[in-house]
C-alpha cells in the first residue's frame, strides 16, 4: 500500500484521507493498489483487441509471439493503439465544443431565457474573422449565422477547418506536407477508428501522422471552437480573485459541487444558486445561503467568469464527498468516477447525473437540454435544499485549507494587460522575452493520478520554471493544483520567479502562473503563440519560439491528444509517465525524435518534474540560441540542493 506521502503533497486531501483510512472508505488510491501490478502489455500497448482471432499480446524481443493472429507487428498494434486513444480524446473534446455550439443556436434563436450573448465583442471579432457581415444585424444575427459555419465544422467533408488560417505559415506548410492537414472534425475520428480496425492500416508512419491530423483536429478545431463559443456565450474571462481547495465548502449552507466539463449547466448554476427565490427557500429550511463550488474543469470555467470557488481538482472528487458537507454532486461528462455513487450509501449527498451521453448506476439522472435549463437549474437547487435538511452534522469534517488565486486570463486579457486596454499588444511580452527578462513561456497543464503524489509533480515543476525566469500558463486540474500550493498570486513571483520574471510580474501586477482555464482552454496556448509570432521578433512559426508544453501528472486520453495537438503544431512536450507506446522501439523513436522533421517538435517522457523542467529549459534556451537572443538577463543559481528545494518545497 502507498504511504501516506506518497498519496498527495495536498495538506487538505491528506487529511481526508486520514479520515477515509479510519473509516475504512476507498478511494482511487487504495483501488490502484488493488490493482497490484498493472499489465505490462496494456502499459506498453502491446495489446490488440481489434478483432476477435485475438486478443492477441505480442513482444518485439521474442518475451511471446512477434506477430498477432493477423501478422500484425509490434510497432502497427502500438501505432494503432496511439491514434485510437487520440480518436477518443478528440472526441471528448470536440464533443464539448458541438454542445456549446448548440447552446449558441439556442440563444440566438431566443429558445432560451438564460443564453444570452454575453461576449459582444468576441462575437464580433470572430464574426469579421470568418467574413460573416455586421452590417445592419443583430447580434443574434449575427451569433446564427456564426454558430452555423461552426456546426458545420464537425461534418465537414470537404476542405479544411477554418481555424487553421490562424495557425503561421510555416506550421500549415508542415501539415500539408505531413498529409496532417486537419479536416471535418468527425470525420476525422471516425477515419481515425476506421483506418484502425482490422486489416486496414498496418504502416506505423502512416498510422501515427494519422495521429497527428486526428489531435490538431481538436486542437485548432472542437476544442478551440468550444473556447471561442464559450467566450461569445457566457462572456469573455477577465482576471479575478476566488478561492480554491476543501474548506470553501461551508458548514451552514446548501453546498452545490459542479463536476465534469460542460459549461452549459454550470452556467445556468450559478444564476440559480443566487436566484433571490430559492435563496429563501434555503433559508427557511436553515442554511445560511448556498455555496456553489466546483471540481476539475467545469469549475475552472465558471471560476474564469464568475469567481466561483474550486473545491478541488480531478483526485479531490470522492474527498469532497467525504466531507459530509456537500448536498449535491452534479456531474456531466468526463473525468467523473463511476465510484462517486458509493458515496451515496455512507453520507446524504444526492450525485445528479444530466448529460444524456453520462447515465450513473444509482444516480438520479436530469436529463439537461439547453431549451429547459433553467427548469433543470432550478429543480437541482431544490433538490440540494432538501438534501440539507438531511445532513448529519456529526459526520460533518471540512478541512480548515483554503488558498487565495487570481484566475481569468486569456490570449485577449494578455494583450490587453500587457500593452494597455487601448493599445492590446503581445509587443511587451515579446520585448521581454527578446531582452531576457523572461526566458520563455510554458504551458504546464493536465490531471492528477494517483500514480503520482497529487500535485507534487505540477507543484515542483512550476517552481522550478519561475525560478529559472520561464512565465507558465496553465489550465485544467494542473492550474487547480498550483493554485492551492500559492502560485497563482502576484505574491508568489517575490517568493518563486526569478528576479527578470519578478520584475515583469511586478510592473504588470500578474502571477508568474497564469490560469486560462479548462482543458478545452489549451486552445487559448495556441493562440496566444500565434500572437506571439504574429508580432514578430521571437521567431516565424512555432516551433522556433523559446515556448515548451508538459503534463506531468497526465491519466486521460484527452490528453494524449493535447500532447500530440501541440507537438504537431511546432511545440515540444515533456510528459510524466511515457505514452503507452514503449513497446515499439519504433514509435518511440518516430515520437521522440522522427517527428521534429515532420513539425519540428517532438514528444519526451520524464516522470521526475524537476528534470523534466531542466529539459523545458534547456529546449527553451536552444530555442534563443537559434534565433541569436541573449541569455537570460539575470544569473539563476542551479546547483543540486536548488533542485531538491524546488522538488520538496
Ligand atoms: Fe490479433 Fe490482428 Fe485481430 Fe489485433 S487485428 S486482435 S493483432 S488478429
Ligand atoms: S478535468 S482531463 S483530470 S485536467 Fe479537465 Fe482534470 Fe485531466 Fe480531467
Amino acid at each position: 500500500m502507498a504511504e501516506r506521502k506518497q498519496r498527495s503533497v495536498d495538506p487538505a486531501s491528506l487529511e481526508m484521507l486520514d479520515l477515509a483510512a479510519a473509516a475504512e472508505i476507498q478511494t482511487a488510491w487504495d483501488r490502484l493498489d488493488a490493482q497490484k501490478t498493472q499489465c505490462r502489455f496494456g502499459r506498453e500497448g502491446l495489446c490488440c483487441r481489434h478483432c476477435f482471432m485475438g486478443p492477441c499480446r505480442v513482444t518485439e524481443d521474442g518475451r511471446g509471439a512477434q506477430q498477432g493472429v493477423c501478422g500484425a507487428t509490434a510497432d502497427t498494434i502500438v501505432a494503432r493503439n496511439l491514434l485510437r486513444h487520440i480518436a477518443a480524446g478528440t472526441a471528448a473534446h470536440s464533443d464539448h465544443g458541438r454542445e456549446i455550439v448548440r447552446a449558441l443556436l439556442v440563444a440566438a434563436e431566443g429558445k432560451s431565457p438564460v443564453y444570452q450573448i454575453r461576449g459582444r465583442a468576441k462575437l464580433h471579432a470572430l464574426a469579421d474573422e470568418f467574413g460573416i457581415s455586421r452590417e445592419g444585424r443583430s447580434d443574434n444575427e449575427i451569433a446564427k449565422e456564426l454558430g452555423k459555419l461552426l456546426l458545420d465544422e464537425f461534418g465537414k467533408q470537404d476542405g479544411e477547418l477554418v481555424n487553421t488560417r490562424r495557425a503561421p505559415e510555416a506550421q500549415q506548410k508542415n501539415w500539408a506536407r505531413s498529409g496532417g492537414v486537419p479536416r471535418g472534425i468527425d470525420r476525422e475520428v471516425v477515419t481515425g477508428l476506421h483506418t484502425t480496425t482490422m486489416g486496414v492500416d498496418s504502416d506505423p508512419e502512416h498510422l501515427l501522422l494519422a495521429a497527428a491530423r486526428t489531435a490538431l483536429t481538436d486542437g485548432w478545431g472542437g476544442s478551440m471552437i468550444g473556447t471561442d463559443v464559450s467566450d461569445v456565450l457566457f462572456g469573455q474571462p477577465h482576471p479575478l480573485r476566488a478561492r480554491v481547495n476543501l474548506g470553501v465548502l461551508k458548514k451552514d449552507e446548501v453546498n452545490i459541487l459542479v463536476h465534469g466539463h460542460e459549461p452549459t449547466l454550470s452556467d445556468v448554476m450559478v444564476a440559480a444558486t443566487r436566484d433571490p427565490a430559492l435563496l429563501a427557500e434555503a433559508r427557511a429550511k436553515g442554511a445560511k445561503g448556498i455555496n456553489l463550488a466546483g471540481i476539475c474543469c467545469t469549475a475552472n470555467e465558471i471560476l474564469m467568469r464568475h469567481g466561483v470557488p474550486i473545491a478541488g481538482n480531478f483526485l479531490q472528487q470522492e474527498l469532497a464527498l467525504m466531507t459530509g458537507a456537500v448536498d449535491v454532486m452534479l456531474v456531466d461528462v468526463q473525468c467523473v468516477f463511476p465510484a462517486l455513487t458509493e458515496f451515496q450509501r455512507c453520507f446524504h449527498t444526492k450525485v445528479i447525473s444530466t448529460s444524456p451521453k453520462a447515465d450513473f448506476r444509482e444516480t438520479l439522472h436530469l436529463p439537461f437540454h439547453e431549451e429547459t435549463a433553467w427548469e433543470t437549474a432550478k429543480q437541482i437547487v431544490r433538490e440540494a435544499i432538501d438534501a440539507f435538511t438531511r445532513r448529519e452534522q456529526g459526520k460533518v469534517h471540512i478541512p480548515d485549507i483554503q488558498q487565495g488565486l487570481v484566475a481569468g486570463f486569456t490570449k485577449e486579457v494578455v494583450s490587453e494587460i500587457l500593452g494597455g486596454r487601448y493599445r492590446p499588444s503581445y509587443r511587451p511580452l515579446n520585448d521581454a522575452i527578446q531582452a531576457g527578462r523572461i526566458r520563455g513561456v510554458a504551458g504546464v497543464v493536465g490531471c492528477n493520478n494517483p500514480k503520482f503524489p497529487q500535485d507534487e509533480c505540477h507543484l515542483a515543476m512550476v517552481k522550478e520554471l519561475i525560478r529559472n525566469e520561464v512565465l507558465v500558463v496553465q489550465t485544467g486540474c494542473s492550474a487547480i493544483a498550483c493554485g492551492k500550493g500559492g502560485l497563482l498570486t502576484p505574491e508568489a513571483a517575490e517568493r518563486y520567479a526569478g528576479k527578470g520574471l519578478q520584475e515583469v510580474c511586478r510592473a504588470v501586477g500578474i502571477p508568474p502562473v497564469l490560469h486560462l482555464g479548462s482543458c478545452v482552454d489549451n486552445s487559448r496556448i495556441l493562440t496566444a503563440c500565434a500572437e506571439m509570432v504574429a508580432e514578430g521578433g521571437i521567431g516565424d512559426s512555432f516551433d522556433k519560439l523559446p515556448v515548451a508544453g508538459a503534463a506531468p501528472e497526465w491519466m486521460s486520453e484527452k490528453a494524449i491528444t493535447i500532447g500530440m495537438y501541440f507537438v504537431a503544431s511546432g511545440i515540444s512536450v515533456v510528459i510524466g509517465q511515457s505514452l503507452p507506446v514503449e513497446g515499439s522501439q519504433f514509435v518511440v523513436n518516430f515520437l521522440t525524435r522522427t517527428l521534429e522533421k515532420h513539425f519540428g517538435a517532438t514528444w519526451a517522457f520524464e516522470p521526475d518534474p524537476v528534470a523534466a523542467a531542466r529539459r523545458m529549459i534547456d529546449h527553451i534556451d536552444r530555442k534563443r540560441a537559434d534565433l541569436s537572443l541573449p541569455p537570460p538577463m539575470y544569473e539563476v543559481p542551479y546547483a543540486p540542493q536548488h533542485l531538491e528545494a524546488a522538488a520538496t518545497a
